[in-house]
């Protein structure tokens, strides 16, 4: 298989080859995970420094976490966008924003709730998880953009009074129906899929590249490390996503 983990090509004749799928693509189907914002500094969920790794997820992403305890539930949410604040896009992020800009039907899935595909410029995103500086209020359900940091101890509905959690999904809740079909009409429509950045355990993330490549899409994963994606897809570049996309990036469209 081309560009499989096994073969011996330097990553570079490796990033051509996958460049001439990518040129003549006219559908390209991306899913990024927290590793695409590593390099902004911002800690990933799984790795030694994880998010998770002070909290159990189970403990803190679940809507029976918040009903429990709102207030240690806020506590965590408020100090990663306390984090996330001053954190800027790095170049894997403009990278995908390079290809949104060169390819017809070119859609980026992210499970990131940072905010930075969208800073860094992508337009045709799809944020599956939520965003992390949106609010829902639970009486009303109003959803509105709260930039505030830090974030009053337990934030409160402008409109109602009602109390606020953050506009993300968390395990146990359902993806928004609307946004898994046009994912699933992405995936379904991709002649290349790259996946970069994300641990693929998380449903339903986690099967996206199945679902293209059983619909006949070459898939390239970029990741620090093999993933149990790994075995399965066409192209597998392992290393840091600032210094690998821009480079598929040049060595697809030139400089
Ligand atoms: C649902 C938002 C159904 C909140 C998140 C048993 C089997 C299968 C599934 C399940 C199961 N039990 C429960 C489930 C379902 C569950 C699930 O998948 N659990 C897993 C843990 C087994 N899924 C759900 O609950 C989903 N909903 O299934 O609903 C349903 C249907 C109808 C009615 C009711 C219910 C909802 C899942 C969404 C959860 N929310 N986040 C928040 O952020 O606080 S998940 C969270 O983890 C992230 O959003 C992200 O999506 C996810 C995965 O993390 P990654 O992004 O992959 O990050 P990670 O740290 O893991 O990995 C980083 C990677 O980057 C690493 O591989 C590393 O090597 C690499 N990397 C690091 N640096 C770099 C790099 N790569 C390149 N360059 C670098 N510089
Ligand atoms: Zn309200």
């Amino acid at each position: 298989m081309p560009g499989s983990p096994g073969s011996n090509q330097s990553i570079s004749a490796r990033l051509s080859e996958l460049a001439q799928h990518l040129l003549p693509a006219s559908h390209v189907a991306v899913l990024t995970g927290a590793g695409i914002s590593q390099e902004s500094g911002i800690p990933t969920f799984r790795g030694p420094e994880g998010l998770w790794r002070q909290y159990r997820p189970e403990e803190l992403a679940t809507p029976a976490a918040f009903r429990q305890n709102p207030r240690l539930v806020w506590e965590w949410y408020d100090w990663r966008r306390c984090l996330i604040a001053d954190k800027s896009p790095n170049p894997a992020h403009y990278a995908l924003v390079a290809l949104e800009a060169r390819i017809p039907e070119f859609t980026l899935i992210t499970q990131n709730v940072d905010g930075l595909h969208k800073l860094a410029g992508s337009t045709r995103l799809s944020e599956i998880h939520g965003n992390i500086w949106q609010v829902r209020c639970l009486d009303c359900g109003r959803v509105g953009e709260d930039r505030r940091v830090p974030l009053p101890l337990l934030p409160y509905c402008p409109e109602c009074g009602g109390l606020l959690r953050p506009n993300v999904v968390w395990f146990g809740e359902p993806l928004d129906v609307d946004i898994l079909n046009q994912a699933q009409l992405a995936l379904q429509q991709a002649q290349v899929m790259l996946v970069v950045g994300t641990s693929a355990l998380v449903q339903p993330a986690a099967s996206f590249a199945y679902w293209a490549q059983k619909a006949g899409a070459l898939i390239a994963e970029f990741n620090l490390e093999p993933t149990p994606l790994t075995g399965q897809v066409d192209f597998s570049f392992l290393g840091m996503a600032g210094e690998l996309l821009p480079q598929l990036v040049t060595a697809t469209f030139g400089a």
